[in-house]
Parts: structure tokens; sequence; C-alpha cells
């Protein structure tokens, strides 16, 4: 969040305008934590059905002003939680300044996110190739910040048979696409077990977003 010890060789290349900041969050990731304890306890990470029919391995909740959903009806982003009609929990200021400023560090300016996906992985959860093509406007970039076990992420083409490059995200590391990146492909293979220090048996992942229209 401000000029310091991150250096440029903690960047690794994902494509002309993708890349993942290895450990950029590991200075917050307590602090992520805690927040995360707060919205938690009023939105509850639960597993959600795709318009296919399947229940998604990963539990997923949000925060923000928009979040987004998955039901028989298909995916979108809605302003409440289905399960209780409340407003998802606030966007913590922490959560869009770290995002703003992994979003400036990989060339996009102005990053506002209005909403945030918490996805939680446990050992065997996974996330099948998919683009992330729900949100009002492709000009803003997706920030994803990874904690807790690792898992191998796959990061694919335009189509969907386009071949993947896999990469490892570990605790800390905030990935950012945008630009001719930003609807390409992605997934994550099935977590392997184990235990992290700080939180436990799982990875969670935060994609903090612009979802709906930037009002400027
Ligand atoms: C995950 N992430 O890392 C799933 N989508 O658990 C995503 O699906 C994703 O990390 C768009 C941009 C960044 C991401
Ligand atoms: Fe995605």
């Amino acid at each position: 969040m401000q000029a310091d010890l991150f250096a440029d060789d903690h960047r690794i290349a994902l494509g002309p305008h993708a890349c993942v900041l290895r450990g950029l969050a590991l200075p917050w990731a307590e602090a992520i934590l805690q927040a995360l304890a707060d919205i938690e306890a009023g939105a509850p990470p639960r597993q959600m059905i795709t318009p296919g029919g399947f229940t998604m391995s990963a539990a997923i909740t949000n925060c923000g002003a928009l979040g987004w959903t998955t039901d028989r009806q298909g995916y979108r982003y809605r302003p409440d939680d289905p399960q209780n009609g409340q407003a998802w929990p606030p966007l913590p200021a922490l959560f869009s300044r770290l995002a703003a400023d992994a979003a400036a560090r990989a060339g996009f300016d102005g990053f506002r996110p209005d909403a945030c996906l918490i996805n939680h992985y446990a050992p065997g959860a996974r996330m099948s190739l998919h683009q992330d093509s729900n949100e009002q406007d492709f000009t803003a970039p997706i920030v994803s910040v990874s904690l807790g076990l690792p898992a191998v992420f796959l990061f694919g083409g335009l189509r969907r048979d386009d071949r993947t490059a896999r990469v490892l995200l570990q605790h800390g590391d905030i990935a950012v696409w945008g630009g001719a990146d930003r609807l390409r492909f992605h997934g994550v293979l099935p977590l392997a077990d184990g235990r992290h220090p700080l939180v436990g048996r799982q990875r969670i992942n935060l994609t903090l977003r612009q979802a709906g229209h930037q009002v400027k």
C-alpha cells in the first residue's frame, strides 16, 4: 500500500494483463481473517447449486454491495443474501484498499470493487473451468486473494478447450487479471489435504470485483 519491500521479482506474469503478486497479502492475513469471522457470522458460507443441478464443492458467501450467487435459475449478482433476505455484510475498507493496491501494481489504476466473493475449500474441493462473465463491465480487473492451504490454479485461454497453465497459489498470494486476460477460463484442482497454521484445514479465496456499473 506504499513503495515498500515488495520487490518486482515477486511478480509472476500469467498473461499480458494477468499476474500473481506473491505474498502481497501476507502482512494483512490475520486482519483479513478477523474481518471474515465477522462477515461470516452474518452470512455463513454455504454450498450453492449450479443451474445444472450440481452442488458446488466450495462453500461460498459474499460481502459488499453485490454478491455472486447461483441456483437452479442461474448465476447472478444480487444485493441481498438469498438465505435471509438481508444485505450482504459491508466490504471492509482493508479489502478495498488491498485490492486497489494490487490492481495498481498490475497496471489497473482506480479499481473500486463493489463485490467480494469468498470461497472456502475443504480438502478435495475444487472449482471447474469457468469464465467470470456475470459482471457488467469487463474493463475492470478481478483481484483474487489466497489464504490457507496452497492450491493448483489452472489458467487457460479464451476457449474452454485451450490448454491450461498451472500455477500454485499460496497463502498471501494475490492474482490480478483484466484487459485481454479478463475472460480467460480458469479453475482450481482438488485441494490437497493439510493444515495451515493460521487458517486450518482449508483454503480461502477472496475475489474482488467491480460487478455493477461504476458510478463516477
Ligand atoms: C479460486 N478463483 O481461486 C477461484 N476468478 O479459488 C476464481 O475463480 C477467480 O481467482 C476470477 C479471478 C480470479 C480468481
Ligand atoms: Fe473465477
